[in-house]
């Protein structure tokens, strides 16, 4: 079975996906997803001009071979680009793999370990009172685990906090503004360091102290202030804490470390293996945050995983809605086969969205589940991809409030 056509199609259902579809001499579709977030055609152009005329003719069955020979054979390895568009191609083989053996892909990664993946919610209020709101109505569309990101007093705006909802209103935040230049954010850590542990005690004081509680720093910290913040949120037990400062500093990970025992979990922005050697064999984190589709996919996450389970290491995978159904669906695969899962991120997609991904999951009293459908597990319709052209959308850039360009 060899591959007999190959096709990007670039699509903004109220955000852009880029999504690669390979079709096989027996007619087998796969699928993959090589979204990355502001620089969505780079990656078009890289898997159209570089990595499409390899395809045309190659085996369709030999996954972990095309793998190297995309990671290798170019000379230039690593980084987002390049891990995105080979995480789409191995997507796509792992989806042709599933639909000609007549199985859904976690089959194929050594079946079931676990009866549903736990999924975290995202919610978030300007105030404590619109935070709560936000937290009932997740916990009311049956989420179990919570993460919690709220407005900081003196700061206008701050990144991951949606608008507030009203009882029983669902809204996530969307992490890109469609602007042709990104919208500038005013950033303060000593507001954000005294604000947050008070949010967590009035978090615990009203819901209780069993349920699962995450945050995420979004790499803003020095290695000192993060250990701060992970010894002032120790009182509120958390599941986790997140990208306390920006992980590619490996070593800064040490002080953290040995200075809180709140779990902490990195790797959103990483792309392979090497970028966690440190955080993995020193044991300075407790989750990894990759997802399939920045991490040369089904197969550069599974040896990421296999590596990090010598060590304890558990998955918490990147899920937010610029991971495309595609990506979403090569990530629960995983979550359900890996024996080191720790939880899922979960940010469902708009209706648009659904309308043009066509998927399989299902999420059912807190659990993911990728569902029995051969392969995948995900449709794309074309037609309804083709109304919606690509729209330039950034991610907000931030500053310190005397203008000085910070940490993300
Ligand atoms: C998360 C995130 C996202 C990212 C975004 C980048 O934990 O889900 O930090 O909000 O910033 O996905 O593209
Ligand atoms: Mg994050």
């Amino acid at each position: 079975m060899k591959i007999e056509a190959v096709d990007i199609v670039v699509t903004s259902p109220g955000r852009n996906f880029v999504t690669l579809k390979l079709t096989t001499t027996d007619g087998v579709v796969g699928l993959g997803d090589a979204t990355l977030n502001g620089r969505e055609l780079a990656v078009a152009s890289y898997l159209r001009d570089h990595v499409a005329p390899l395809l045309v003719g190659r085996e369709a069955d030999d996954i972990e071979d095309t793998w190297q020979y995309l990671y290798r054979g170019p000379y230039w390895r690593r980084g987002p680009v390049t891990m995105s568009a080979i995480a789409a191609v191995d997507m796509a083989l792992w989806d042709i793999k599933g639909k000609a053996a007549g199985m859904p892909v976690y089959q194929l990664l050594g079946g079931r370990s676990r009866r549903g993946a736990l999924a975290y919610a995202h919610t978030s209020g300007s105030t404590i009172e619109s935070l709560f709101t936000s937290i009932q109505n997740h916990l009311d569309e049956g989420f179990r685990a919570i993460r919690i990101q709220t407005g900081v007093p003196g700061l206008k705006k701050v990144y991951g906090v949606g608008a507030d909802q009203a009882k029983g209103q669902k809204y996530d935040y969307e992490p890109a503004g469609r602007t042709t230049i990104p919208v500038e954010e005013g950033w303060d850590t000593g507001y954000y360091l005294r604000h947050i542990p008070t949010v967590f005690e009035a978090v615990r004081a009203e819901f209780g102290p069993a349920m699962p509680l995450l945050h995420d720093a979004h790499h803003r910290l020095t290695p000192n202030q993060a250990a701060q913040l992970g010894r002032s949120l120790e009182p509120y037990d958390l599941f986790w804490l997140e990208d306390v400062t920006p992980g590619e500093n490996q070593e800064g990970l040490r002080r953290v470390r040995s200075q809180t025992t709140t779990p902490l979990a990195i790797g959103e922005v990483f792309n392979s293996v090497f970028d966690y050697q440190t955080l993995i064999t020193e044991q300075l984190i407790d989750y990894v945050r990759s997802s399939a589709t920045h991490t040369g996919g089904i197969t550069g996450l599974r040896k990421i995983m296999d590596f990090a389970a010598i060590y304890q290491i558990k998955s918490g995978f990147h899920g937010p809605t610029d991971v495309s159904p595609v990506g979403m669906a090569a990530n629960l695969h995983l979550d359900i086969a890996l024996h080191n899962f720790g939880i899922q991120e979960y940010m469902p997609h708009n209706a648009r969205t659904l309308e043009v991904f066509r998927t399989g999951y299902t999420f059912t009293d807190g659990l993911l589940d990728p569902g029995e459908t051969p392969g995948l597990g995900v449709e794309l319709d074309e037609e309804a991809a083709a109304a919606h052209p690509y729209t330039p959308a950034y991610l907000p850039v931030n500053r310190l409030l005397d203008g000085t360009v910070h940490d993300w």
